[in-house]
C-alpha cells in the first residue's frame, strides 16, 4: 500500500462535484483492487490540446460491479455482497486521492439502499450510480439475457430515500437508465429520466450496448430538452464500452459530463495473465514470459515498498550511528586522583565518566562506540565499547586522536568529548537531525559570566539574537558563523558543549578539509599556534571559512563538563538528586 495518496474522506468526497462545477468533462477509469486503483489514480501521459502540450490523466475512479465481481471470480449478478464490495472500495480509497464513483447495481431494496448511501458517504465516496432494474440484476452487456426493469415510481422512491439520508451536499446519487439495454423504446428512457429528475437525482446515466453511439446521442438531445423543461442542469453520464470508436471529445460536445471507461484494467490484466500463464506452460520456464511482465522493482515502487526501504534505511542510520570519543590526552588537573588512569575512568557516583557516557548513548540505541585511548591506555575499559589507540597522543591534539577513528566516520558519526555528561534527550534530538554538520550549543552562556580559568568553546550564531522573553527561531537559522575559545565571551551567543554530528556528506567534508590542512599548511592556523596542535574548533572554523554550512542544535543546560573537582561535586549532586 502506498501512503503517497493518503487523504481523508471529507477531503475527497466533494471533489467530483467541484470538477463538474468547474465545467470539466470528468474522465473516469475502472479499478477493481488497490493496485489497479493506484494505476487509475496516478497514470499520466503527455498529450496536446489546441496545439499546446498538456498532461492527461483520469479524474475519477469507477468501482465497477462487473470487475469487482470478476476479480473475485464471480458473475456480475449482485451475488458479491455489499460488505465485500465495501472492502474493495476501502482498499482502493486507501491508496488513491481522486474521487470515486461506485457502481451500486440496483441499490437493493429501499431500506438497504439507505445504509449503502450512508456507508459510502462516510468513507469518502463521491457518487453512487444505481440502475433501474429489479434485484438481482444481470450485467447489461451480455446479449440474450432477460433484463427486468423496475417500476419507475418504486425506483424514484429509492432515490428520494437515498437523498434524504445523506449527510453532506457533496455526495451524488445518479440514476442509470436501462431502457435501451432492455430493448425498450427511447421514450421509456426519456420518461424515466423525467421521473428520476423530479425525485431529486443528481444525474442521469444512459446505458447502451449498441455498437454505435447514435442512440446515446439521441438521448442526449432529449436530455437537453427535458432539462430545459424542468429547469434543471443535472450531470449526464455515459459508459462507452461498445461504442468506443466515439471519442471523449465527441461525447463531451453531445453533452456528456462524466465518461466512464468501465472495465478496461481488468480486461487487459486478464489477457496479460492468460498469455503469461500459457507462455510459462509452453516453455516450461518463465524466461520467455519476462517481456510480458513488469519488473518486480516496478511493482515494489508502485505499492510503496521502496519508500519503506528508504525509511528503514533512514531509521537504521539514525539508530546505528557510530560514536567516536577521543580520550587519549593526559589530564593535568586530576593527575593525583587518577594515579595513571585516563580521565575517562574518573569515578562519579560509583560509575566512571565513560560508563555514564556509554549509558546515555545506549539509552538512545547507540551501541557502536569507539574510544580513542592514549594516556593510561591499559586502564581504559567499559562494557560494549571498541578501543582504538593513538600512540602519538603526547604530541598531537585531540583532533589527531579523533582521526584515529577515521574508518568509523565514512557513513556519518557522532563525536563526543570524553569529559562531558549530559541528559539522554540531547543525544536523542541530535540523532534525529538531518543537517550535514551539527554542533550541540548551549545558549545559557548568554545569561552568565564564564568561570575564571575555564577555557570554553564559544559560538557566534550567524543570525545573532538578543535574548528575548519570547521568540521563534527556525532550525534553518541556526547556523554557526564563528567558533573558538578566543572569542570574546560578550559577543558569543552559545557555547559548544563538545558533541557534534556529521552526516555521510558532513563527514566527507570534514575529512576532506582535514586532509587538505594537514597536507598543505604549516605553522599557525586559526586559533592554534601550530598546525600540530589543531583543535576540533579550528577545523570547524576552517570549514565555515571554506563555505561549508555548520548548524547548531540549541539546548539550554542539561549537561556538565568535568574540568575540576567542583564539577565532580556538581555531577554527584545532580545524580543523587
Ligand atoms: C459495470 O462496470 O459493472 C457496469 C457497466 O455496470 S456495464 O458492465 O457496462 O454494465
Ligand atoms: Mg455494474
Amino acid at each position: 500500500m502506498t501512503l503517497l495518496n493518503n487523504i481523508l474522506p471529507e477531503q475527497r468526497r466533494g471533489k467530483l462535484k467541484a470538477l463538474l462545477k468547474m465545467g470539466k468533462t470528468v474522465r473516469v477509469l475502472e479499478a477493481h483492487n488497490g493496485l489497479s486503483g493506484i494505476i487509475a489514480n496516478n497514470i499520466q501521459v503527455e498529450g496536446e490540446s489546441e496545439g499546446k502540450p498538456v498532461i492527461r490523466e483520469f479524474d475519477a475512479i469507477w468501482e465497477s460491479s462487473l470487475t469487482d465481481s470478476a476479480s473475485k471470480g464471480h458473475p456480475d449478478i449482485e451475488v458479491v455482497t455489499f460488505d465485500s464490495r465495501l472492502q474493495t472500495i476501502n482498499e482502493i480509497l486507501a491508496v488513491t486521492n481522486k474521487p470515486m464513483i461506485v457502481d451500486g447495481d440496483t441499490g437493493g431494496d429501499v431500506n438497504a439502499f439507505e445504509y449503502t448511501v450512508s456507508k459510502l458517504e462516510r468513507v469518502g465516496v463521491s457518487a453512487i450510480i444505481i440502475e433501474d432494474k429489479v434485484f438481482p440484476k444481470r450485467n447489461s452487456l451480455e446479449a440474450g439475457v432477460q433484463q427486468n426493469l423496475e417500476d419507475p415510481e418504486i425506483f424514484a422512491q429509492k432515490i428520494r430515500r437515498g437523498k434524504e439520508i445523506q449527510n453532506t451536499d457533496d455526495f451524488m446519487i445518479i440514476a442509470r437508465l436501462e431502457s435501451l439495454i432492455a430493448g425498450k423504446p427511447m421514450e421509456d428512457a426519456v420518461n424515466r429520466a423525467k421521473t428520476y429528475l423530479r425525485a431529486g437525482v443528481d444525474g442521469i446515466m444512459i446505458h447502451s450496448k449498441s455498437k454505435s453511439s447514435d442512440e446515446i446521442f439521441q438521448f442526449a438531445q432529449h436530455y437537453k430538452e427535458i432539462s430545459k423543461q424542468l429547469n434543471l442542469n443535472k450531470t449526464l453520464v455515459c459508459v462507452p464500452t461498445t461504442y468506443n470508436q466515439t471519442t471523449e471529445k465527441e461525447l463531451a460536445s453531445a453533452g456528456f459530463q462524466i465518461i466512464i471507461h468501465a472495465n478496461h484494467l481488468l480486461r487487459s490484466a486478464y489477457k496479460a495473465m492468460l498469455e503469461t500463464a500459457q507462455t510459462i506452460l509452453r516453455d516450461q520456464r518463465s524466461l520467455e514470459a519476462d517481456p510480458l511482465c513488469s519488473t518486480v522493482g516496478e511493482i515494489f515502487k508502485t505499492v510503496g515498498f521502496l519508500d519503506v526501504k528508504e525509511k528503514d534505511q533512514e531509521n537504521e542510520q539514525s539508530k546505528n550511528i557510530p560514536v567516536l570519543i577521543p580520550a587519549a590526552g593526559e589530564d593535568p588537573i586530576f593527575k593525583k586522583t587518577l594515579n595513571g588512569k585516563p580521565k575517562a575512568m574518573l569515578e562519579i557516583c560509583g560509575k566512571t565518566l565513560l560508563e555514564h557516557q556509554v549509558q546515555t548513548l545506549n539509552n538512545n540505541d547507540l551501541a557502536d562506540i569507539t574510544v580513542i585511548a592514549g594516556y593510561g591506555r591499559d586502564q581504559m575499559h567499559a562494557e560494549g565499547i571498541n578501543i582504538l589507540e593513538n600512540p602519538d597522543f603526547k604530541n598531537g591534539s585531540m583532533l589527531n586522536s579523533l582521526f584515529v577513528g577515521k574508518k568509523k566516520m565514512n557513513n556519518g558519526f557522532i563525536m563526543l568529548y570524553s569529559d562531558i555528561l549530559m541528559e539522554d534527550n540531547i543525544i536523542k534530538d541530535l540523532a534525529s537531525r538531518k543537517e550535514d554538520i551539527i554542533l550541540v550549543a548551549d545558549n545559557s552562556t548568554q545569561y552568565h559570566e564564564p568561570q575564571e580559568g575555564n577555557i570554553l568553546d564559544f559560538i557566534i550564531a550567524k543570525n545573532q539574537h538578543k535574548p528575548a522573553r519570547r521568540e521563534i527561531r527556525f532550525a534553518s537559522e541556526n547556523v554557526v558563523s564563528k567558533i573558538g575559545s578566543k572569542i570574546n565571551p560578550e559577543t558569543a551567543s552559545h557555547e559548544f558543549i563538545g558533541v557534534a554530528r556529521f552526516s555521510k556528506t558532513g563527514a566527507e567534508q570534514l575529512i576532506e578539509t582535514y586532509n587538505d590542512i594537514v597536507k598543505n599548511y604549516q605553522g599557525q592556523f586559526q586559533e592554534s599556534d601550530d598546525i600540530s596542535q589543531l583543535n576540533f574548533t579550528d577545523l570547524i572554523q576552517e570549514m565555515i571559512d571554506r563555505g561549508f554550512l555548520v548548524h547548531f542544535m540549541e539546548i539550554h543546560k542539561g549537561w556538565l563538563e568535568i574540568h575540576n573537582e567542583e564539577h565532580i561535586a556538581l555531577a554527584e549532586k545532580s545524580f543523587s538528586e
